[in-house]
């Protein structure tokens, strides 16, 4: 579509001349005429489909992505604007789908991106939660929740004729399938399937999120991980998945018939790559289709099945491991028990080993086992995270099947990530090295030249660029969130779930130190803003806790006027896509602190590096690939290995007080939690739970880590003062992002597992 074409065609979309259309209007329009772009670009349905089933879809905003990625863009920027409007002002209107948590929601959609980009035949398939993840708000230094509804009359969502009869042990469900187009850069249309239930009820909410669990008709779509601390809660997991995953083998099994599948043949058809264990029980309800509706012989069906599945792994902490008891399946889908039986028979059979079982003693049944024995990939998604599982975690089933582990190191969309949230980069990169980059990320790698790294000019605009984002960050926290930033100060940035291995713990009490250094009068010579963006599972108290002692903290620095001018920390409130796009270009340091061995990846961190922030790390998930693309020079690493983590866990005598009291600097902060400035700032029963958890537990050692941690800390801020150094980190990490293009990530995937 050429600028005309796309005036006349918002022409005929807007109800009124572009120039006296509300934003709201130009919205919709803009809207359906990039979803009519996108289904002109549906290409053919080839032989082989790749099925991508996710609990979740971070995809974030639409319109300007989808617009790029159509090559609409710039046209559709400048017809507005020569009509007095601004598309930045038009995407304000576009609520962002609540569809995803973190890392694995948001990979999902980066790969949803390149599977359309690198044309190839894929969609995915997920569960259309209405109030998605709940909406973070701060009440009292805490945090509060709240349903989150993003659907609106006019919305990226197509309603589509597939509906299923879903069977429950005391009902049926009907469902309904509902559409989102997704379009690559250059590229195909591909779908996000999205399921939904015709009876939920919106109106069953009430106190922030509390709803009624067991009203399963009314409740099943409403919120993506209802709260699981009870009973009824762990039974509603049981029923959303079993209804994600009946709905996706429905729809697989019709669609490989309609290519030409006899069924019998299913793996020339069909590929599903299973994310993590929320949609395991797709492979016994395609096994317990393909016996009950299509005939097939209960050994045959095993086998197709085994063959069209493949399992990604992405964490290793054992309380994310799905094991659930036997009983809630008796309760809610007891169609699978005979084929779950029928599977671990088999394993028993063959295997003398319970730790490889699928039903343990206790009668509960191991997700993950599943996965692993009857599907015929199971994938890592950093290369220590995948040595990790060969050799530690799923060591035993690594020697059963060598040949199903591989690793495929996670990546990000440069379209989203690079393009989109950082035009100005964008265009500094293209004047170098034209626009290869864009479809070819590892042309990237030309950056790093004298010519320019050895220019002074070229070094201060692309200082320039940063201090702009900066700016615009400050300008829009204002606006947004009354949140007031120093655009001038250095930007150390940590967004990410709140979890206690990821430490924003450990963070807070690197800032107590320095509050504490800059009230005995050491002062930075540039001044510090500390940013944190993080939601807390609403049951996951220590969590709830660390969001308290930051917030409290903030307050605190904030009504100071001797550390105020030199220290600021502030958490945004409700976290999520549209605040990382303007977060991360604007970063100076990336924090990336986990204990070393418990992050999977990590993808933020290569979203960081790429907008030219530099990463403070512990050699942890992707830093460690990060930190090899780099070298020591441009990145701060700290901490104890992942292997004396490991060591540390196995022997069991980690003692946090031993350190506490070994470190006068550590315990002076961490005394600082219980102070009466904090007191009288906070809530005591939070602040001395978790000053207890620390001491007494500190289950992700912090404190081992904690003056590594303040001693690299300070080596990065001092470094930053020398601008054209920092400013050659700067182009050294942008250079060697190329590695991390989800593009890259995509082309590993199709070559080793999907072969479409
Ligand atoms: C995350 C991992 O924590 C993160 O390290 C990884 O980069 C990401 O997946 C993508 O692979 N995991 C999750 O978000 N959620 C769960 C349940 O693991």
């Amino acid at each position: 579509m050429t600028k005309k074409e796309l005036e006349i065609a918002l022409r005929s979309a807007c109800p009124r001349s572009v120039a006296e259309c509300t934003n709201e209007e130009l919205y919709t329009a803009l809207l359906s005429i990039s979803q009519q772009a996108a289904r002109e670009k549906k290409s053919s349905q080839g032989k082989k489909k790749l099925y991508y089933i996710s609990a979740e879809f971070l995809i974030g905003k639409l319109l300007s992505n989808n617009l790029i990625n159509l090559g609409l863009y710039e046209p559709a920027k400048e017809i507005l604007l020569e009509n007095g409007k601004s598309l930045a002002a038009i995407e304000e209107t576009e609520p962002e789908p609540s569809l995803g948590n973190g890392g694995l929601g948001r990979l999902a959609a980066c790969f949803l991106d390149s599977i359309a980009t690198l044309g190839l035949n894929g969609d995915g398939i997920g569960l259309n939660y209405h109030f998605g993840l709940f909406k973070q708000l701060f009440k009292d230094n805490k945090q509060s929740e709240e349903p989150n509804p993003w659907i609106q009359e006019v919305s990226w969502l197509t309603k589509r004729d597939v509906t299923y009869k879903i069977p429950y042990k005391n009902f049926t469900l009907t469902s309904r399938m509902y559409d989102i187009e997704v379009t690559g850069y250059n590229g195909r249309t591909n779908c996000l399937h999205l399921f939904d239930v015709e009876t939920v009820d919106e109106s069953i909410v009430s106190e922030g999120i509390s709803f009624d669990k067991t009203d399963v008709a009314k409740n099943l779509t409403l919120f993506l991980y209802p709260d699981d601390s009870d009973r009824a809660g762990q039974i509603l997991r049981i029923y959303q998945q079993y209804f994600m995953v009946s709905n996706a083998a429905r729809l697989i099994l019709s669609e490989a018939a309609a290519r030409g599948s006899n069924y019998h043949d299913l793996p020339e058809y069909a590929v599903i790559q299973i994310n993590d264990t929320h949609p395991t029980m797709v492979i016994p309800e395609l096994i317990r289709l393909l016996i009950t509706d299509h005939g097939m012989e209960m050994n045959e069906a095993i086998d197709v099945v085994s063959r069209t599945c493949a399992y990604t792994n992405h964490t290793i902490l054992a309380e994310a491991l799905e094991t659930w008891p036997m009983e809630f399946f008796r309760e809610a889908v007891p169609q699978l028990i005979p084929i779950m039986e029928v599977l671990d028979d088999k394993i028993r059979r063959k295997f003398d080993d319970p730790s490889v079982y699928i039903i343990d003693k206790e009668d509960r049944v191991h997700m993950a086992h599943i996965d692993i024995h009857y599907g015929f990939s199971v994938n890592g998604v950093a290369a220590l995270h995948t040595e990790i599982l060969k050799n530690t975690e799923l060591h035993n089933f690594y020697q059963l099947y060598p040949e199903k582990f591989n690793n495929k190191t996670n990546g990000i969309t440069f379209r989203r990530w690079l393009l989109y949230c950082n035009p100005q980069l964008t265009d500094f990169i293209s004047r170098f090295i034209g626009n290869g980059f864009k479809t070819d990320a590892s042309e990237l790698e030309k950056l790093d030249q004298p010519a320019i790294s050895c220019n002074l000019k070229h070094l201060y605009r692309l200082l320039s660029i940063k201090e702009q984002k900066k700016a615009e960050l400050a300008q829009y926290l204002k606006e947004t969130q009354e949140i007031v930033i120093d655009p001038d100060s250095i930007f150390d940035i940590q967004i990410k779930r709140l979890h206690e291995y990821k430490r924003q713990q450990l963070n807070a009490l690197y800032l107590i130190h320095k509050y504490l250094e800059i009230k005995k009068g050491r002062r930075p010579s540039t001044p510090i803003t500390a940013i944190f963006g993080a939601k807390a599972a609403p049951a996951y108290v220590i969590a709830r806790d660390i969001i308290h002692l930051i917030l409290c903290l903030q307050q605190i620095i904030q009504s100071d006027p001797e550390v105020r001018p030199y220290l600021n920390v502030v958490m945004v409130s409700n976290y999520n896509v549209t605040l990382a796009e303007k977060l991360i270009p604007a970063c100076d340091i990336s924090e990336q602190i986990s204990l070393a061995s418990k992050e999977a990846s990590g993808t933020g961190n290569m979203k960081f590096m790429l907008n030219g922030a530099v990463t403070l790390g512990t050699d942890d998930g992707a830093n460690v690939e990060i930190h090899q693309l780099v070298g020591d020079s441009n990145i701060y690493i700290f901490g104890d290995s992942s292997d004396t983590v490991i060591s540390r866990y196995r022997k069991g005598d980690y003692c946090s007080r031993f350190y506490y009291e070994n470190s006068p600097e550590l315990k002076e902060a961490v005394d600082f939690i219980l102070s009466k400035e904090m007191l009288s700032a906070g809530d005591a029963e939070c602040l001395t739970r978790l000053y207890n958890e620390l001491l007494n537990k500190d289950w992700f050692m912090t404190f081992p880590d904690f003056n590594a941690y303040c001693q690299v800390k300070e080596k990065a801020l001092s470094d930053y003062e020398d601008r054209a150094s920092w400013a050659r980190k700067m182009l050294v990490n942008i250079s060697r992002a190329g590695y991390f293009s989800s593009d890259r990530t995509i082309n590993e995937y199709n070559r080793d597992i999907w072969k479409l």
